[in-house]
């Protein structure tokens, strides 16, 4: 089809009928399995990851999907069991010194069954939806193995004992920001520690946007120190240590707007914190998180259009948001790439891939004489021009760069041409 005419592939990026079968085919199939699309998400992160300090992100998102009492399509309760969806728990690897983002290296996609009633506090490991910050880690650890350090890291939710324990025999920095007040090793409150600590310096930082909030500036004042966390009360965990020994940075807001809700990071961590430097260091990475966020919305929200899906059963749409979500951090990789930078074409595109960026550039670049790819062609860059242009960006530096509804149609259209192209030796003989 490429060796002829492209009017086929232009049908096929159209959301032919043919092709959606097929792609209904792909999820149906009992070898297409959620657990080995998962483990396809790490292929190219693998060696993405080597020699670097990675910042092992993890995070829970839910996506929402339409039924009704007739129709569940299999799927369980999420948000306040008023709503039914699936479950996406991702670990993004970051690079710790400049924030770009690798890959996903593991994962969990599940729907709910039954009801959730049990409380956080007693659910300490004893329960699955806890557990998977624990196994996420795990599974993720001989495809860290290239990596010079591993910093997990996580939220509130990631406020787990037996987490900071495992992390350690796993040789992994954790970084988590607490979610309720524990106890010491010598009974003292960890709160009250904290608020007792002496504010040592103050720092502007700027936080980016998020869903509903606009990106601001925020006057932080900032508190570190040593603690020993005792070991919970709760018969699973007897097998653990009694205390574990952690710094804690805490970063807090002065002076925050009056509609705004101030921002107070209680952040406990693994990696040694000697002075403030270091403190800032941890805040500074923590704030990272973002970038898993900007990967869920990336999904949701912005040209995925996952819940318009109609597909009928559970299992296929677990498989569709495993797919889906691999999509997505490439989209991520696009837009961080598309204003230049040295990241390799590689990390993402494999050589036959690559090989079809390259036929594209041309036709690309033929089709408007005045417009050259201002890349070189060894850097992802260079295919964020590309894959921009194939999504409908006319490539003019005046204009707005390509945004991520741009690239999911640039990457639909270019799979596509991509499928074609090494299905042409067959279709020439
Ligand atoms: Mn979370």
């Amino acid at each position: 089809m490429v060796a002829g005419k492209n009017v086929c592939l232009r049908r096929l990026s159209r959301g032919d009928r043919a092709l959606e079968v097929r792609f209904n085919r792909f999820l149906r199939h009992g070898k297409v399995t959620v657990e080995r699309i998962i483990d396809s998400w790490s292929g190219s992160t693998v060696a993405a990851v080597a020699d670097r300090h990675v910042l092992a992100i993890q995070d829970t998102s839910e996506i929402h999907f339409n039924t009704t009492s007739q129709r569940r399509r299999g799927l369980g309760e999420i948000g306040k069991g008023n709503q039914h969806g699936v479950l996406l728990h991702p670990l993004l690897a970051v690079d710790a010194d400049n924030g770009e983002c690798l890959g996903l290296l593991s994962g969990e996609v599940w729907t709910r069954e039954g009801r959730r009633t049990v409380s956080h506090d007693s659910r300490d490991l004893s329960d699955k939806e806890s557990q998977r910050w624990i196994t996420t880690a795990v599974t993720a650890k001989p495809r860290l193995a290239g990596a010079a350090m591993v910093t997990l890291l996580g939220d509130r939710e990631s406020d787990i004992f037996a987490l900071y324990t495992k992390a350690a025999e796993q040789d992994f920095h954790v970084i988590a920001r607490s979610m309720h007040d524990r106890k010491q090793a010598d009974e003292t409150s960890l709160y009250a520690t904290i608020d007792a600590m002496a504010a040592v310096q103050r720092r502007t930082i700027k936080l980016p946007a998020r869903a509903q909030r606009p990106s601001r500036e925020a006057d932080l004042e900032l508190r570190f120190g040593v603690i020993e966390l005792a070991r919970p009360q709760n018969k699973f965990l007897r097998n653990l240590p009694k205390s574990l020994r952690l710094a804690v940075v805490d970063a807090r807001e002065i002076n925050a707007a009056a509609n705004v809700e101030p921002l107070h990071w209680r952040l406990l961590t693994s990696h040694e914190v000697a002075s403030a430097d270091d403190a800032w260091q941890i805040v500074g990475w923590y704030k990272q998180r973002w970038i898993i966020e900007q990967f869920f919305r990336v999904l949701k929200t912005q040209g995925f259009k996952l819940e318009d899906s109609q597909i009928g059963t559970a299992d296929r749409l677990l498989k569709l948001v495993a797919v889906a979500a691999k999509a997505a951090v490439i989209t991520i990789q696009l837009l961080q790439a598309r204003n230049g930078g040295r990241q390799s074409v590689s990390k993402t595109f494999n050589v036959e891939k690559i090989a079809t960026l390259t036929a594209l550039n041309h036709q690309l670049e033929a089709r408007t004489r005045r417009l050259k790819n201002p890349h070189p062609s060894d850097t992802l860059a260079w295919a964020a021009w590309i894959i921009g242009r194939l999504g409908g960006w006319d490539g003019y530096p005046s204009s707005k760069p390509p945004g991520p509804i741009t690239f999911k149609n640039g990457l639909e259209y270019f799979n596509a041409v991509a499928a074609g192209w090494s299905l042409r030796d067959m279709c020439m003989h």
